[in-house]
């Protein structure tokens, strides 16, 4: 046995608003958090963090240990909002481990999920409630919220996956969510 050992626990879910209780951690992203190769529209960033650095998103997670056998479990609640023409978004990341994978559960509120691997695949789903999106192993992910309330879903990953951001911010996603009159337009 090379895991650690733990009591079994359940946790209570609010579908509508993503509270996740109990919790034992939860992490805010303000756009501030999100400068470097996120948005396209770097002039509307700065203007949008100078104007009061919106909440993009939180993530509200019940922390095991990050090891091989055990499952970890959050909710993310993605608010509404645009920098220029595009819409608000995770960061993304791939798996620091990369042969692990992940599951989405759409929970309230509609957006997509941007997937790519290193070699060049890419994907997009459209997600709202009931929508289980799997994420197989070496498929980085984002979600965008392309509606008007919070995009929440749940998301479960292997304990030992760990985020890396390093290579998103860095080069960015293969697609971008684009608001325009016509709806959302993937490019
Ligand atoms: C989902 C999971 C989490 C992730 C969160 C926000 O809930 O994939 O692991 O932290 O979305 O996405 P990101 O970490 O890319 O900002
Ligand atoms: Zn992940």
């Amino acid at each position: 046995m090379t895991a650690t050992a733990l009591d079994p626990f359940s946790l209570m879910l609010d579908f509508r608003s993503g509270a996740l209780s109990p919790h034992t951690s939860r992490t805010e992203r303000h756009l501030s958090d999100m400068k470097g190769s996120y948005y396209a529209d770097e002039a509307a960033l700065g203007q949008l963090v100078q104007s009061g650095d919106p909440l993009v998103y939180e993530v509200l997670q019940y922390d095991v240990p990050e090891e091989v056998g055990q499952l970890i479990c959050c909710t993310t609640v993605l608010h509404p909002g645009t920098v220029g023409d595009e819409y608000f978004m995770t960061k993304g990341h791939f798996h620091s481990v990369r042969d692990t994978g992940e599951v989405y559960l759409g929970l309230s509120g509609h957006g997509y999920l941007l997937l790519m691997t290193e070699e060049g695949g890419r994907s997009a789903s459209p997600m709202g409630p009931g929508t289980v999106a799997y994420v197989p192993p070496y498929w980085a992910h984002r979600t965008v919220n392309t509606g008007d309330e919070p995009f929440v879903f749940f998301a479960v990953y292997p304990g030992q996956a760990g985020h890396d951001y390093g290579t998103i911010e860095e080069s960015g996603f293969a697609q971008r969510v684009l608001r325009t009159p016509e709806g959302p337009v993937l490019r």
